[in-house]
C-alpha cells in the first residue's frame, strides 16, 4: 500500500483581504501594500487555490479585539485620525504622541488597513501596546497569540524578517507561556536597535527569549544551519502547542531595506522546516521591499505549506510587467550582492550560548 505522509496535504486556511493591495502609505514610502495583490495573483495563477481548505476574506477586527491588547486611546485616535483631519491642533500633539510620523504616517482607509488580523498582510511585529512603530499600526501577531493562549498551553514565536520582532518579544516578555524567537540583523545602527544575545526575558519569562543577532550578507548555507540548530532545541526544550511564524521577506538578498543574501528556496526552506513540527501554524507576512521578490517568496510559502511542487516558470498575471527581470521566473538569483560578515566561529557561539540558556526550560 501507499504510505501517506502526514506532511504532505495538510489542512489550510488561506486569508486574503480584498483591498488591502490598494492600500498606500504614501509616495516614497517603502512599505507597500500592492505587493499583497502582486502575490495573491502569483498565488491563484498557479492554482494553489484549489489546494487551500479555506479561503477567507476576513472581516476588520473590533475596536474591542484590538483593546485586548492595545490602549483605549490609542485604538481611539487611530480610528478618528485622517490625512484630512490630521493638521487640526487637538490632532497635531496626538499624531506626536502616538508616533504616526515618517515611518508611520497617517494615510487614508489606515484604520481599516489596521484591523486585519491573520494573514500575508499580518506579520506587523513592530507596533507596541500605546504607539505605532516601524510601519506597523496594530499588533496582529499579538493579538493573534493572546487568541491562541485562550486554547493552548505553549505558543512558539519565530520571526525571521531582518528586523527584531521587539513588539512582539515585549508583549510577552514576562511570560512563560509564548516563547520568542527572532533572527535579525543586529549592528550599531539597525532598525530598531534591539535584539541583543542576552535579552532573554524576565521574571516568569526569564529564559523564555531568545535573539539571534546575525551580521550582514549572511547567506543560504550559514541561515540555514543556525536556524534549524536553534529552531530544533527550542522546540524539543519548550514542546510547543502551536507556532506562529513571521515570515517578513527583508531577509532576502537584494531586498531594498535589508543586507541579508537568502535565496527564495533557503526562506521557503525555513517554513518547510517549521511545517514538519506538525503542530497547529500560523504564518503571517511581515517586511519586505523589493516588491517582485516578495511576491515570489511568499507564492513559493504557500505551496511549500499546502505540499503542492510549482513550476520555476510563473503564470501569466495582470502583473507580468513586474517580473520581467528573471524572464517571469519564480526563483531569480539574488545571492551576491553584499558581503557575508558572519563567520561559522561567530554563528556556533551563538548557538552554544542558546544551547546553555536552553538547558534551564528543562525539568
Ligand atoms: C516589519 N527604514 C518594518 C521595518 C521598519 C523599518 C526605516 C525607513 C524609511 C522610511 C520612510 C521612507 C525609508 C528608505 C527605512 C530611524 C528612522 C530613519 C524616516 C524617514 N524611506 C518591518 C523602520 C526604519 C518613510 N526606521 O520589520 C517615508 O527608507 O530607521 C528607522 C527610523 C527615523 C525615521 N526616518 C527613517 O520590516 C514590517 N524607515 C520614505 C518615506
Ligand atoms: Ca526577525
Ligand atoms: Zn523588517
Amino acid at each position: 500500500t501507499e504510505r501517506i505522509n502526514p506532511h504532505s496535504r495538510p489542512i489550510v486556511s488561506y486569508y486574503f483581504p480584498k483591498g488591502v493591495g490598494a492600500q498606500h502609505y504614501g509616495e516614497r514610502h517603502p512599505m507597500k501594500p500592492h505587493r499583497l495583490a502582486l502575490t495573491n495573483a502569483l498565488v491563484m495563477g498557479y492554482g494553489l487555490d484549489k489546494q487551500i481548505h479555506h479561503i477567507y476574506d476576513p472581516r476588520p477586527a473590533t475596536q474591542e479585539e484590538l483593546e485586548l491588547y492595545h490602549d483605549r486611546d490609542y485604538i481611539e485616535f487611530l480610528s478618528r485620525v485622517t490625512p484630512q483631519n490630521q493638521n487640526q491642533n487637538e490632532m497635531k500633539s496626538m499624531i506626536d504622541s502616538f508616533n504616526c510620523i515618517e515611518d508611520c504616517p497617517v494615510f487614508s482607509d489606515m484604520y481599516d488597513f489596521c484591523h486585519i488580523a491573520i494573514n500575508w498582510s499580518g506579520g506587523l511585529h513592530h507596533a507596541k501596546r500605546g504607539e505605532a512603530s516601524g510601519f506597523c499600526y496594530v499588533n496582529d501577531i499579538v493579538l493573534a497569540i493572546l487568541e491562541l493562549l485562550r486554547f493552548h498551553p505553549r505558543v512558539l514565536y519565530i520571526d525571521i524578517d531582518i528586523h527584531h520582532g521587539d513588539g512582539v518579544e515585549l508583549a510577552f516578555y514576562q511570560s512563560n507561556r509564548v516563547m520568542t524567537v527572532s533572527f535579525h540583523k543586529y549592528t550599531g545602527d539597525f532598525f530598531p536597535g534591539t535584539g541583543k544575545l542576552d535579552d532573554s526575558g524576565s521574571g516568569p519569562g526569564k529564559h523564555f527569549c531568545i535573539n539571534v543577532p546575525l551580521q550582514d550578507g549572511i547567506d543560504d548555507e550559514m541561515y540555514l544551519t543556525i536556524f534549524k540548530t536553534v529552531i530544533d532545541d527550542t522546540v524539543t526544550a519548550f514542546r510547543p502547542t502551536s507556532i506562529v511564524l513571521q515570515c517578513g521577506a527583508d531577509s532576502l538578498g537584494c531586498d531594498r531595506l535589508g543586507a541579508f543574501n537568502l535565496s527564495i528556496a533557503a526562506h521557503g526552506e525555513c517554513v518547510n522546516f517549521v511545517r514538519k513540527y506538525s503542530v497547529p501554524l500560523l504564518v503571517l507576512g511581515g517586511g519586505g521591499y523589493t516588491i517582485k521578490n516578495v511576491s515570489r517568496c511568499w507564492t513559493y510559502e504557500t505551496s511549500v505549506l499546502v505540499g503542492a511542487e510549482v513550476p520555476d516558470e510563473l503564470p501569466q498575471t495582470v502583473y507580468d510587467a513586474f517580473f520581467a527581470d528573471s524572464h517571469w521566473k519564480l526563483h531569480p538569483p539574488l545571492t551576491g550582492k553584499v558581503d557575508n560578515q558572519n563567520t561559522a566561529a561567530s554563528l556556533k557561539r551563538i548557538t552554544m550560548n542558546i544551547r546553555n540558556k536552553l538547558r534551564f526550560l528543562q525539568g
